[in-house]
């Protein structure tokens, strides 16, 4: 069986008419919003109008993938057009983006595009190569940390390089930000979503890339099972859910509230025929701050959530919105992941990328065109808590390696969406192929050694013994960061 090889160099062609027709972007990053969560998925308990109206008026993408199955390795994976084999930053450790690690935002500002990054960051710290300012955005303002986002009511936000300090008190502080506020003044969220509206309506008469990336609906971990933290209720205040679920429930809905007046701010400015949107989440639904993600069904039919390589931890919503250009009311079923956005959004700001990409540009597929190079391709992820694990796609095909030494586990989407029926011993060849593929697709990074799984109880059967995967030739592995040092795992 052939093999395609995810691996791309944009000539600098451009999917558009004319190169004036390049479009502001605005992508929308929701934190830990699982398959299930949206109307438009299938969601029967929290309301999203305005993510369902923004699918009738776009394209609703069913089979689309984060670039991993939790934050940072996800963001990475987002901005580098790298997938999680080759990627910077391939899990929660803190190491920063390096100076030669290229983002989508350095690419668009080199197309004359005006960058802004309002939210969280999490891919390097003040101070550090990672910051957003020195990866290609023109201004900041949010989380920088990881941990410092899990609190809603935080004392400081960062815009650009200071602090700008709130009126919320967190008795419990720590060094990063986090912590339970016991002064709850201003919601971050809200903040946010007015420096979002702000930003638009200053660069209306600019051509702009928002990367807009909201921490609805993570939990406030060190709130523990308070750690659904929204300033109110909404609708769902009077119901007789345990609290955990009407706040995560009100959360989405506030956002998608807020997200509704960002649209009629489009509208109003006369933009919404220049302006691309897109939304989607970083990674499945989590089972933090109280929440459990079977209540609503978070992840729709799919298996697993949050840190699973299962379809429920990596398959998320993929909206697409365009008035004028892209048809409204499209549903596509292409699988696609993080990993193609950057070349997808050079694509549309007619940018050209010299070098190595693992993502191909999609940009066709908005326009109803399906490439065969993308249908027939593989995409990859990997993941390094409680041990290494990979898991790939290649058409109905999936394939999981729950632990390093471990058989492959294969799954039939097309007919087994939910991942319950482990097929690899009825298809042997397609098994060979996958193994292969694995063995070829990442390179080492001495950030993200292989490692076995946590030893197993004493009367579980053993494992084979564990092997490192070789590297991918040709591509050599990312040096070290010099300041990197190894940092326990962050959500
Ligand atoms: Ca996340």
């Amino acid at each position: 069986m052939a093999i395609a090889l995810a691996a791309w160099c944009w000539t600098g062609s451009t999917v558009l008419a004319r190169p004036g027709d390049k479009p502001n972007i605005i992508f929308i990053l929701a934190d830990d919003l699982g398959y299930g969560d949206l109307g438009c998925y299938g969601q029967l308990n929290i309301q999203t109008p305005s993510l369902d109206r923004m699918a009738g008026q776009g394209l609703r993408f069913t089979q689309a993938y984060a670039g991993s199955t939790v934050c940072a390795p996800s963001r990475s994976v987002l901005m580098t057009g790298l997938h999680a084999g080759h990627t910077r930053i391939r899990g929660n450790a803190r190491h920063p983006l390096q100076p030669g690690d290229v983002t989508v935002a350095e690419v668009l500002k080199r197309q004359g595009y005006q960058t802004a990054l309002i939210g969280k960051w999490g891919l390097g710290e003040a101070g550090t190569t990672g910051h957003p300012r020195r990866q290609g955005f023109d201004y900041f303002f949010g989380y920088l940390n990881q941990r410092h986002a899990h609190n809603y009511y935080p004392t400081f936000l960062w815009r650009n390089e200071d602090k700008v300090f709130l009126p919320n008190v967190v008795p419990n502080e720590d060094e990063e930000g986090s912590g339970e506020a016991s002064v709850k003044a201003v919601y971050s969220h809200d903040l946010l979503m007015a420096e979002a509206l702000r930003y638009v309506r200053d660069h209306r008469d600019r051509r702009f890339f928002l990367y807009l990336a909201l921490t609805i609906p993570h939990a406030n971990n060190e709130a523990k099972v308070r750690g659904m933290e929204v300033p109110d209720q909404g609708p769902y205040r009077d119901l007789s859910w345990p609290t955990a679920q009407k706040n995560h429930a009100a959360m989405i809905t506030r956002m998608d509230h807020d997200l509704g007046r960002l649209f009629a701010a489009l509208s109003e400015l006369g933009i919404d025929e220049e302006t691309l949107v897109v939304f989607t989440s970083d990674n499945g639904p989590h089972r933090e701050g109280g929440f459990k993600p079977d209540f609503s069904a978070s992840s729709g039919p799919l298996r697993g959530i949050k840190r699973d390589l299962y379809e429920g931890g990596i398959r998320v919503p993929m909206l697409v919105r365009w008035p004028g250009k892209i048809k409204g009311g499209m549903v596509d079923a292409t699988p696609w992941s993080f990993a193609d956005v950057l070349p997808t959004l050079a694509d549309l700001a007619g940018a050209r990328i010299d070098g190595w990409l693992d993502g191909q540009s999609v940009a066709p597929v908005f326009f109803g065109r399906h490439p065969r190079s993308l249908e027939d391709r593989c995409l990859y992820w990997e993941f390094h808590e409680g041990g290494f694990k990979q898991a790939a796609r290649r058409g109905p095909w999936k394939v999981v390696r729950p632990g390093l030494g471990q058989p492959l586990e294969l799954y039939n989407l097309d007919t087994d969406a939910g991942e319950t029926a482990n097929v690899a011993g009825r298809h042997p060849a397609v098994v060979a192929m996958f193994e292969g593929y694995l063995k070829r697709a990442r390179t080492e990074s001495p950030l993200w050694p292989v490692i076995a799984p946590p030893a197993a109880p004493p009367d579980a059967p053993g494992l084979p013994p564990a092997k490192p995967a070789p590297g991918r030739p040709k591509k050599p592995a990312p040096k070290p960061p010099p300041e990197a040092k190894q940092s326990p795992a962050r959500k």
